[in-house]
């Protein structure tokens, strides 16, 4: 077997043509959409699959892709992010068990913490991560996983997935990073020392919000057949034209990571620079409060970029409604750069008061800078101030 390096399995990996006999040849893993399989006689085991739930051949070829990328044993792909994370956690954790996460996340994850799974016994406690220690002071005999993500959505914080997943080993915790912003292009989790990584595979992976999708990415066979288990249990599968459309977008991942990257500095420098904008939150410039824990556990800061305008909610509003070219949406990852207010879209579920001592206050903005020619991203939004 030949040893490929990253941007080689995203091509190949899971979507190798089949040239045995009855095999087409075929260099794009073909869109299966059978939701169910044929057997021969009742006590004869199918050709491999059953039921498009329990298994299916183009969602096999996305999850052979994903595990690979994440240099794991195991993939699972789901109807999306969220679907994801509860399924996981559903999976491994059970009534009364506790959970310390990093405080700044993705409303949603937050939502389905507090609003969804807390019903069921699950406990939650919320810590800034940025330093480890206070992981480590959260932890009580009831902990059973540690949930983070880094950089975090949306203030671009950083926490050190080494240092805690060696607090979390130590005490025989889980360790759980959400790799969305970064993607495995410029962040290894697993390596780090991480057990478990989410996606929302609508975002880089995919890469042309056009397709919504998750994931969970592990090596370790118990919790995988846990989790293997309740994904078809629960259910909450992606449909093969969708594995198709991950797939697909996968294939591009390195190139466009990188210019996602290269865009994404120029822009958070231009905004640096502008007197219009208070603070810059991007982990490639130098004055990033981690921006050292960038440059040693990321291989590259990413197209996500969150900034302070020096204005009111109706001069945000007003700056917003300039924009000719970034799209105000929620989401990111997408070729297309988009633009969006935190406090009244993506985390608005979060309290006011919880979401202000976090940061995301009326003049946040968050941008997913997209591969346009940066020179015009760069004029829309002078324009815009
Ligand atoms: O949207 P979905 O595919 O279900 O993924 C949820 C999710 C999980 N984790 C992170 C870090 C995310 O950013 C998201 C989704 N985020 C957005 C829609 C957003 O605009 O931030």
């Amino acid at each position: 077997m030949i040893t490929m390096r990253f941007a080689t399995k995203a091509i190949h990996v899971g979507e190798e043509p089949n040239l045995k006999p009855g095999g087409y040849g075929d260099v794009v893993v073909p869109i299966h959409l059978a939701s169910t399989f044929a057997r021969k006689k009742l006590d004869e085991p199918t050709a491999g699959y059953e039921y498009s739930r329990t298994g299916n051949v183009t969602r096999d070829a996305l999850e052979k892709r994903l595990a690979a990328l994440e240099g794991a044993q195991y993939a699972l792909a789901f109807a999306s992010g969220m679907a994801a994370e509860a399924t996981l956690l559903l999976s491994i954790l059970k009534q009364g068990d506790h959970v310390v996460a990093f405080d700044d996340l993705y409303g949603g994850t937050r939502r389905l913490f507090d609003s969804v799974l807390s019903k069921f016994g699950l406990r939650f406690t919320y810590v800034d991560a940025r330093d480890s220690t206070n992981v480590e002071r959260a932890i009580n005999e009831s902990t059973r996983l540690v949930w983070l993500e880094t950089p975090t959505n949306p203030m671009m914080r950083l926490c050190d997935i080494n240092e805690i997943s060696n607090i979390a080993r130590e005490k025989g915790l889980i360790t759980v990073v959400d790799n969305t912003f970064m993607s495995p292009y410029f962040q290894s989790p697993l390596d780090l020392g991480a057990d478990i990584v989410v996606h929302s595979t609508t975002k880089y992976l995919s890469g042309h919000s056009d397709v919504v999708g998750g994931a969970v990415v592990l090596s370790d066979t118990k919790t995988y057949d846990k989790i293997k288990f309740n994904q078809n249990a629960i259910g909450a599968v992606p449909s093969p034209f969708d594995c198709y459309l991950v797939l697909r977008g996968i294939k591009t991942l390195a190139v466009r990571m990188e210019r996602h990257a290269d865009n994404a500095l120029k822009i958070a420098e231009f905004l640096q620079s502008h007197d219009k904008v208070r603070r810059v939150h991007y982990p490639g410039l130098d004055d990033h409060p981690q921006h050292d824990l960038a440059m040693k556990q990321m291989k590259g800061f990413g197209g996500m970029i969150s900034f302070e305008l020096d204005g009111d909610l109706n001069y945000v509003k007003d700056f917003l409604s300039r924009l000719k070219i970034f799209i105000v949406a929620e989401s990111l990852g997408g070729v297309e750069s988009l633009i969006e207010h935190p406090a009244l879209m993506t985390h608005a579920s979060i309290p006011r008061k919880t979401r202000e001592s976090l940061g995301i206050t009326d003049s946040l903005i968050r941008v997913s800078v997209g591969i346009e020619d940066v020179d015009d991203l760069i004029e829309d939004l002078r324009n815009a101030f």
